[in-house]
């Protein structure tokens, strides 16, 4: 399995000694390697700024700027934190590995070195780092299809808004939440009136638009807690948690009044629609969202009867 071409590779190397910079130099030349080399501590942290090597090859002791202060900094910038460091050293102290280690480096090589030795270890921390940055991505790229997959499952493709799943599910945390904390909260069943005209008259995918149209403006009278949903058809449930129904009516009417007073343009004509809204809310009887839809499903076929455009509680 090959995850990256050495040519593709760009590779830093930092040493205070110009021969040692070549010793590297001539060993990465023999696979392939890109590299860059400077040989002070700011040059190694400007360079891995403006370069974005894919690792680096340290030396430990350096004046001014050591490798452990350069590795520190470059640890410490969330932007170049996931390029591996190697320590390349003369030293063979415990305490240099364990600091050079703490300091967050890979690996650790001691000078003098096999050449093989240097190109076995800087493969295997490319290795390592490309199959993070594949897993990272892969991870990635879950999480956004476990997004998308809920959102097909949770909504009306039609209309975005949420599906007659989604809502009732809703619903029943909202009666177990309601029960408990003995809260109320209102149901809206809105209906379009006369829908079937629109249809007969524009066509289906006008009617689409007016349904469209509708569910814009209901969003728009809601607020951020409000559950609304498509049921079917054009036939919308509004969740208005800890709502009563006096408050629930307020809403409803407002909603009503809305879509009443607008109108979209299909060409030059103006289509205006109303709606009906039957309204119940949560009592203590209640043990399944069922009871509730069916008396404001009671009170909607009311407001039906009653001539619609109108709000029946
Ligand atoms: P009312 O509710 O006032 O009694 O009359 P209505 O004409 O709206 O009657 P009904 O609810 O029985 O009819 C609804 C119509 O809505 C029937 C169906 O063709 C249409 N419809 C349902 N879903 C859609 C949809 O997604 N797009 C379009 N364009 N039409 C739909
Ligand atoms: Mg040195
Ligand atoms: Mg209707
Ligand atoms: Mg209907």
């Amino acid at each position: 399995m090959t995850l990256f071409n050495p040519e593709d590779c760009l590779i830093l190397v930092v040493d205070d000694v110009k021969l040692n910079l070549q010793v590297i130099a001539n060993i990465l030349d023999k696979v392939g390697y890109e590299y860059t080399l400077v040989s002070n501590g700011n040059q190694a942290l400007e360079r891995a700024k403006s370069a974005r090597p894919d690792l680096i090859l340290l030396d430990l002791m350096m004046p001014e700027m050591d490798g452990l202060e350069v590795c520190e900094q470059i640890q410490n910038n969330p932007e170049l934190s996931e390029i591996p460091i190697i320590f390349i050293s003369a030293s063979k102290q415990q305490e240099h590995l364990l600091q050079a280690f703490e300091k967050g480096a890979v690996d650790y090589i001691t000078k003098p070195f096999y050449a093989a030795e240097l190109l076995a270890r800087v493969r295997m921390h490319l290795e390592l780092k490309y199959s993070r940055q594949k897993l990272k991505k892969l991870l990635h790229e879950q999480g956004e299809l476990v997004k998308k997959l809920e959102t097909l499952a949770n909504t009306d493709p039609l209309t975005g808004v949420w599906n007659r799943r989604y809502l009732l599910m809703i619903a029943e945390q909202e009666i177990k939440r309601s029960q408990r904390y003995y809260l109320s909260f209102a149901v809206l069943l809105i209906d379009i009136d006369y829908f079937k005209r629109i249809n007969d008259t524009f066509g289906h995918s006008i009617g689409d638009e007016v349904i469209i149209f509708m569910t814009k403006t209901v969003l728009s009278y809601l607020r951020q807690v409000d559950f609304f949903g498509r049921f079917g058809g054009e036939e919308f449930v509004v969740l208005l948690p800890e709502t009563d129904i006096n408050a629930a009516i307020i809403v409803a009417e407002r909603i009503r009044e809305n879509i009443n007073n607008q109108y979209i343009l299909v060409g030059e004509k103006k289509v205006s629609i109303t709606v009906s809204i039957g309204i119940a809310s949560y009592n203590s009887a209640d043990q399944t969202i069922d009871t509730i839809i069916q008396r404001a499903d009671k009170a909607l076929y009311q407001a039906k009867n009653q001539g619609r455009n109108r709000v029946i509680a």
